[in-house]
């Protein structure tokens, strides 16, 4: 189904007619807007950029790209088309036809999932916003803003399930989402990795790598889940959240690749002379993404995510795929614990385990771009290996949030902790130096002295495209 983009708010759930649900919805765009004005990209209101827009949810066309303006970016609403009989694939309802309506027994939980969800979507525009000023290319400067307006869209996409299903207390979840914000020591955000800052733009790269693919496992887990609208929500912007994650592993992999040529080129492991950014500054600012990410996932045996996966709201990771009665009927999973000063497996009902089966099925995923930097770094004949940090490393959540250890995951005290912790995680020395870096390049096809060109531009364009156009 093809969508009108002449209505004020785009999309596929026919909202012409549906005038009480129209008029919430126009009710609360303002104050998205107002949000976008305030603490969305700065200095974006006046450029053209070269953007794509969803038009509609076929898999061959869904979307339209040409030079936007970025405030009259069309955020519309858009499910994947409903599968004909589904039905709940997990848990105790298992075998039941799906919902289209909120189940009243289970509401609160799934408002829960629903908020929790959407309040990481506008944290990251906030946590990106200072990064247009800085951008390292035109291609950069496009992709952010890619990114950027999709996870506006996918508030939207939120806010919709909250103002369609959830009456006043959903409008007022609507409202909080843009009450609340990433660092506000008054009104954070819900997840601590979205109160971090992301000014620069390795660190954007992280971001995208390592955030957006939590983004990935959470969507793909709730798009199993027996609420059809909350499913069909979530399987359309996982067709968007493939772009974002190819925006982190090819910005990692363009630095590595840039790194390595100034190693060989000026013969030297010490890239600060030179204007690049040296691997183990790269490995360090990889130990702190993982490891926050890693927290995204929750407690390792969570009574929630029990709770999430028996009421058929929460399911795995490509649930389908699995083999086994999709119940959990005694079955036993193994999560990390540490007992006596050691890391130890335990067995536990895998029941309350599905938030370590997740995060396992996250890092291994992790690690497949981790082994083509490595390609990379190999291609160049430089003896260095990047690692993903163990589990138990700069915890804050779960069984290691209580120890310390190093990446490799030695249990150590906090003294030795506290003296070594610089060799591990970004020191402010990188932050500043990686900062001193970020310098805009505007010019069509130009890059910083610090990135690799990319392999080809965006949609069949070339790279020294005018991706943006200033005014
Ligand atoms: N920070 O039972 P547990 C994305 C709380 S990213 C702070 O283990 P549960 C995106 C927890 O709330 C995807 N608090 O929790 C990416 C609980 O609180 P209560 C986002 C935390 O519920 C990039 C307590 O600790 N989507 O889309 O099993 C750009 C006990 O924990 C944290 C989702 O997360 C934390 N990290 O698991 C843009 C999906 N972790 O009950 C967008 C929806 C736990 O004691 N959310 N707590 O008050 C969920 O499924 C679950 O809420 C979580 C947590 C998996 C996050
Ligand atoms: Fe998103
Ligand atoms: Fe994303």
């Amino acid at each position: 189904m093809a969508i009108d983009y002449q209505e004020k708010i785009p999309n596929n759930v026919d909202l012409a007619d549906d005038r009480r649900l129209r008029r919430a919805l126009e009710r609360w765009q303002p104050a998205y807007l107002k949000w976008w004005e305030e603490l969305g990209p700065v200095e974006s209101g006046d450029l053209d950029i070269y953007l794509r827009t969803a038009i509609s949810v076929e898999p061959d066309g869904w979307a339209n790209y040409g030079h936007v303006r970025m405030p009259d970016y069309r955020w519309g609403i858009f499910l994947a088309p409903p599968e004909k009989d589904r039905e709940i694939g997990f848990g105790m309802h298992k075998g039941e036809p799906v919902w289209q309506s909120v189940p009243g027994e289970y509401r609160s939980e799934l408002r829960r999932l629903i908020v929790t969800q959407g309040d990481t979507e506008p944290a990251s525009v906030e946590q990106q916003r200072h990064l247009g000023k800085t951008c390292p290319s035109l291609y950069d400067l496009r992709n952010l803003f890619q990114v950027n307006v999709e996870e506006g869209r996918h508030l939207w996409a939120m806010v919709y399930l909250l103002h369609a299903h959830f009456g006043r207390d959903g409008r007022e979840e609507a409202d909080l989402m843009l009450q609340r914000h990433a660092g506000d020591p008054d009104r954070p955000r819900i997840l601590e990795a979205f109160n971090e800052k992301t000014d620069d733009w390795l660190s954007f790269f992280m971001f995208t790598y390592f955030q957006d693919r939590d983004g990935k496992y959470q969507l793909a887990s709730l798009a199993e889940s027996g609420f059809d609208p909350l499913s069909r929500t979530c399987r359309f912007m996982l067709t968007e959240e493939a772009h974002h994650m190819f925006v982190g592993e090819t910005g990692i992999a363009r630095i590595v690749e840039r790194s390595c040529q100034l190693m060989r080129e000026h013969d030297t492991d010490d890239l600060r002379a030179v204007g690049g950014i040296g691997l183990p500054i790269i490995q360090r600012f990889m130990n702190f993404h993982f490891s926050i990410c890693l927290d995204l996932f929750g407690q390792e045996k969570s009574t929630n995510a029990a709770n999430y996966f028996t009421m058929g709201l929460k399911g795995r990771f490509q649930e389908s795929r699995i083999d086994d009665d999709h119940k959990l009927d005694g079955a036993v999973y193994c999560v990390p614990a540490v007992e006596d000063g050691r890391i130890v497996s335990q067995e536990i009902a895998a029941i309350t385990a599905s938030n370590e089966r997740l995060r396992a099925d996250y890092t291994r995923d992790s690690q497949r771009g981790i082994d083509r930097f490595n390609k990379i770094i190999a291609g160049q004949g430089v003896d260095f290996k990047l690692a993903l940090p163990h589990a138990a490393f700069n915890r804050g959540i779960g069984a290691f949030a209580a120890i310390h250890a190093t990446p490799a995951g030695e249990i150590i005290d906090e003294a030795r902790w506290n003296r070594r912790r610089d060799e591990w995680l970004p020191t402010d020395a990188d932050k500043d130096y990686v900062n001193s870096l970020m310098v805009p390049v505007t010019e069509p096809g130009r890059m910083a002295g610090w990135i690799a060109p990319p392999r080809r531009g965006i949609h069949g364009q070339p790279v020294d495209y005018d991706y943006v156009r200033f005014h």
